[in-house]
């Protein structure tokens, strides 16, 4: 297919995608509390900067499993499968070629540090469903890290306007022990819910627990209900 063909599909599908799900994720929780928990002025979803129990830090820690794998980016792959139109198998060529977004968004880790004011660049989830088209009948979203790692998380999160799976920190490649070469990112989400090193989006029709969601913590990680584990 032409590139230009193939851009104005994704457009077309991203505008479709964004209507099925507008009312939904206007009645998110990061989005829609009227009593959120946190405290300090409001970030641009209305929402008190900083969640509760949340504490600032400057450095960024590293969290993992133990595991940090070294992808070659012509090794590198992104699979999109599960209930969609055209499942999709992405080289690194293939992501660069896709429209990319650059966005300034608060990370919060559900250890209690939250790190504000991080500059993202990468392609948003929502385009990568406009890619694949996800059937009428898809709910949630697994996905899996090059470590062995998955996280589950609803359309209605995924598909906002700044989770992304990200290449680029502050202008420079994304460091191997935060995710690189991509990871994805859910700033109005825990970022356990952002998998590092990702390499497979699966499409679901139902809901199914990750990692940390089998062990305990919350399916649905609000920062500002402190909603951690289940
Ligand atoms: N693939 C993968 N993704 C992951 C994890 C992991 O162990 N493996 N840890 C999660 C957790 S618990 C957090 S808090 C963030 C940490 O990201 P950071 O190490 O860049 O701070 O990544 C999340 N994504
Ligand atoms: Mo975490």
């Amino acid at each position: 297919m032409e590139d230009s063909e193939k851009l104005k599909r994704i457009v077309d599908a991203r505008m479709k995608l964004k209507a099925r799900f507008e009312d939904k994720i206007r009645n998110t929780p990061s989005v829609s509390d009227n009593r959120p928990m946190g405290k300090g002025n409001p970030n641009r979803h209305g929402m008190p900067v900083i969640p509760v129990g949340q504490t600032l830090t400057v450095k960024w820690p590293v969290l993992d499993l133990g595991i940090q794998p070294d992808v070659p980016l012509n090794e590198w792959r992104l699979v999109i499968d599960g209930d969609v139109e055209s499942p999709v198998e992405l080289t690194w060529e293939d992501f660069l070629a896709l429209p990319q977004t650059e966005d300034t968004s608060d990370f919060h880790c559900v250890t209690t540090w939250s790190k504000l004011n991080m500059n993202w660049k990468g392609v948003r989830l929502l385009d990568l469903a406009a890619l694949v088209q996800p059937h009428e009948t898809a709910t949630h979203i697994l996905c899996y890290g090059y470590d062995g790692y998955t996280t589950n998380i609803s359309l209605e999160e995924a598909l906002k306007p700044d989770v992304l799976l990200v290449h680029t920190i502050e202008g420079v490649p994304l460091p191997k022990e935060h995710g690189g070469p991509v990871r994805m990112i859910t700033p109005q989400l825990y970022a356990w819910k952002g998998s590092k090193w990702i390499n497979r989006i699966e499409f679901l029709q139902k809901n199914k627990l990750g990692f940390w969601e089998e062990r305990g913590y919350s399916n649905t990680a609000y920062p500002w209900r402190n909603d951690r584990y289940s």
